[in-house]
């Protein structure tokens, strides 16, 4: 192919070649950021999945390095699925998930000093089979924290006929575990598989942490929740992010309440997160494609990494998210517009705004009933209308209440031209204490992330035709109090193909 692929990212993360899907053994060590994934370098789908490996100094740009861990013979031979990366006594040491005759099992690799290489330990898998006696739908991918002089780890899974949960072990050498139970039981029979909070039949990349001061079963010295995010599957369609804040104590965790982790569900997938040497939580996530399986083989790639967000925890207890402040390296070509109201008689605004690498950032005053259109990557030459041809738009609403009760939705029924894309509508609750919200759109050509008030939607899009333009738009009463954008730089130099 001659020309660059214009949907493909270029200040997130995507792999060398072919596939990519959950982060993996995301950490920092000796003042290194690295990233592992799920990958295929032989093409754009999943299969023989190995572990990718990137490190970086800033969270910003990335270094590609050899793969981590490869298929071989034994409990891994078809594939060497989602885990973390754990520091035992200085030796960096890998639990993941060996995929061997379809099923998946836990397994164990330490690394050299610089994390390059890798070395499987010889009694893999270092638990035999799922717990004895239970009637499990699935059983892999592991959470792995140190408490007091034992190892504790979690491995999602589902229980046939109830829910989706994770099974709680215990280890001094992260070699021989002892099965301790589940830790806690969703209850699938709760809602069902179309609804976006759906707890699913088990339980992928589970990720159990305390969201603020203090580390996981210590007692809790302020209010800081702790938090177990968890990717909702069935065999179904039901793929989506959620998380349990509540308290993990003992053996078990008590569950205070249920929420959705990013309004964009299954383009913000199996989430993994860790504390860095700043003591601050940074998540990423997998923003998988809404094309078709045949798309993503023709393109040549396929998976996109979120951008490192850091997780705090509001004073309700809930998860607030925003890309690390690192990313504004990437800032180019600032352009700002002076406050302006907008209404419903006003024409949208064309903000002189364009580009499809774009960090947008408002702060909107809403009155009640208010709703403020966000259009990026919009063509022009559209129908008589008035309307470009393409455009995806990001809407704010506030509650006609006049409390501090909002939403956010983005709209992609006209983000492409091609019918075959995933354009499903992407919406949530967002709380707006007086009206106020502050707005962050980060577009990379087909990738969106949005924040309002620190709550996600992320999401991909597929725009044919091209467009650029940023517009603003109102219903109701709106202020524009300030609307400030950059174009943003490419990660990657040309050393580094476009193209896989
Ligand atoms: N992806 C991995 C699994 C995990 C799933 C396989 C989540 O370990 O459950 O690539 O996307």
């Amino acid at each position: 192919r001659a020309e660059a692929d214009p949907l493909r990212p270029r200040f997130h993360f995507v792999s060398p070649a072919g596939w990519l899907n959950d982060p993996n053994g995301v950490s920092q060590w000796n003042g290194t950021y690295h990233l592992f994934y799920q990958y295929n370098p032989e093409g754009a789908f999943h299969h023989r999945i190995q572990w990718g490996h990137a490190t970086s100094t800033d969270l910003v740009t990335w270094t590609d390095q050899p793969v981590a861990l490869e298929p071989s013979a034994g409990p891994d031979a078809e594939g060497c699925w989602s885990g973390v990366l754990v520091n035992d006594g200085g030796t960096p040491t890998l639990v993941y998930s060996g995929r061997f005759e379809d099923r998946e099992l836990p397994c164990v690799a330490v690394g050299s000093p610089d994390l390059l290489n890798w070395t499987k330990d010889p009694a893999n898998p270092v638990i035999a089979a799922p717990p004895a006696g239970v009637d499990v739908t699935a059983y892999r991918d592991h959470c792995v924290w140190r408490e007091g002089t034992k190892w504790r780890q979690l491995v999602g899974s589902g229980i046939r006929q109830r829910g989706g949960t994770a099974f709680l072990y215990e280890s001094a050498d992260l070699r021989r575990w002892d099965y301790i139970g589940p830790l806690f039981i969703g209850d699938a029979s709760q809602g069902d598989p179309a609804d976006t909070d759906w707890t699913g039949t088990m339980w992928e990349c589970v990720d159990l942490f305390r969201a603020g001061h203090g580390s996981l079963g210590s007692a809790p010295a302020d209010g800081s929740p702790d938090v177990l995010v968890f990717s909702a599957w069935n065999d179904g369609d039901t793929r989506h992010p959620l998380y349990w804040t509540g308290r993990y104590a003992g053996d078990s965790f008590e569950p205070a309440a249920l929420h959705r982790l990013d309004y964009g569900g299954r383009f913000f997938y199996a989430p993994q997160s860790f504390e860095d040497e700043s003591g601050r939580r940074v998540m990423f996530g997998w923003m998988q494609e809404g094309r078709s399986d045949a798309a993503m083989v023709e393109a040549g790639w396929s998976g996109v990494m979120s951008l490192p967000r850091t997780v705090t925890a509001a004073e309700d207890g809930t998860l607030r998210f925003a890309p690390v402040p690192e990313i504004k390296k990437l800032r180019r070509d600032h352009a700002s517009l002076p406050g302006q109201v907008l209404g419903t008689l006003l024409a949208p605004l064309e903000t002189g705004v364009s580009g499809k690498q774009l960090d947008l950032e408002l702060d909107l005053q809403l009155a009640p009933g208010a709703l403020v259109r966000v259009g990026v990557l919009g063509s022009t030459g559209g129908a008589t209308s008035g309307s470009p041809a393409e455009e995806t738009v990001i809407e704010v609403r506030r509650a006609v209440d006049g409390a501090g009760n909002g939403s956010l939705r983005l709209d992609r029924t006209r983000s492409s031209l091609d019918p075959a894309v995933d354009a499903e509508d992407k919406s949530g609750p967002v709380p707006m204490p007086g009206g106020r919200v502050h707005l962050r759109v980060i577009l990379d050509r087909s990738a969106v992330e949005i924040f309002a008030n620190g709550i996600a939607l992320t999401a991909r899009v597929y725009p044919t035709l091209g467009g650029d333009h940023v517009s603003l738009a109102a219903e109701g009463t709106a202020q524009v109090l300030s609307l400030n954008a950059w174009t943003m730089a490419d990660i990657f130099d040309g050393t580094r193909s476009l193209f896989p």
